[in-house]
């Protein structure tokens, strides 16, 4: 994690195609395999973002990194290799979601308030943890990448629609800033 080699990502923003890939699952965490979670998480962190998944640097790949901790508390990076959910709550809440591929784009998303998921760890060592709260809603929403969904899959065709012309609009005046 502090290799000198570390390098900022290019994120790619919707409606880019690719982000509509389906990743594949990793079969050996290597050490080509951490190079890449670090240099993600070295591109989370200078978005800045609460968590990335590898699709996203345009590596369709089962990976995810995270780090939840505040502004100034120590840095806590967790690392999430061919996630699966193995438990539910029936439970909902909404959450209130963005995403570095819909840059500055906020709408709520319902989602079940706990999982439990089962994956590998920077080791590649079999975990299991259960998420609540602001866990869950982002490894919901990283694991959603996985599958080539974005937030605004979750909402209606025409809130889906307002926030991607809202960001071609925003992309369209930056380009002529
Ligand atoms: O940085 C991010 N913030 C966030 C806020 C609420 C719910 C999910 C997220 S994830 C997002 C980074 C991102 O796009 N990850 O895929
Ligand atoms: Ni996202």
């Amino acid at each position: 994690m502090s290799c000198p080699a570390m390098a900022i990502l290019p994120i790619l923003t919707a409606p880019d195609a690719r982000l509509k890939a389906v990743s594949r699952s990793v079969a050996t965490v290597d050490d080509g395999v951490r190079a890449l979670m670090d240099d993600m998480l070295e591109t989370m962190y200078a978005a800045p973002g609460v968590g990335l998944a590898a699709v996203q640097v345009n590596v369709p790949k089962r990976i995810i990194v995270m780090d939840l901790a505040r502004d100034k508390a120590p840095p806590e990076p967790r690392f999430f290799i061919n996630p699966e959910i193995i438990w539910q709550s029936e439970q909902v809440a909404v959450f209130s979601e963005g995403c570095l591929s819909l840059p500055e784009m906020f709408d709520l998303v319902e989602r079940p308030v706990s999982v439990r998921l089962r994956y590998l760890n920077y080791q590649g060592r079999p975990q299991e943890d259960t998420a609540e709260g602001l866990f869950a809603d982002c490894i919901q929403h990283e694991m959603d990448h996985l599958e080539g969904v974005l937030f605004v899959d979750h909402l209606s065709r025409l809130k889906r629609n307002a926030i991607l012309r809202k960001l071609q609009k925003a992309r369209r005046l930056a380009a002529n800033a």
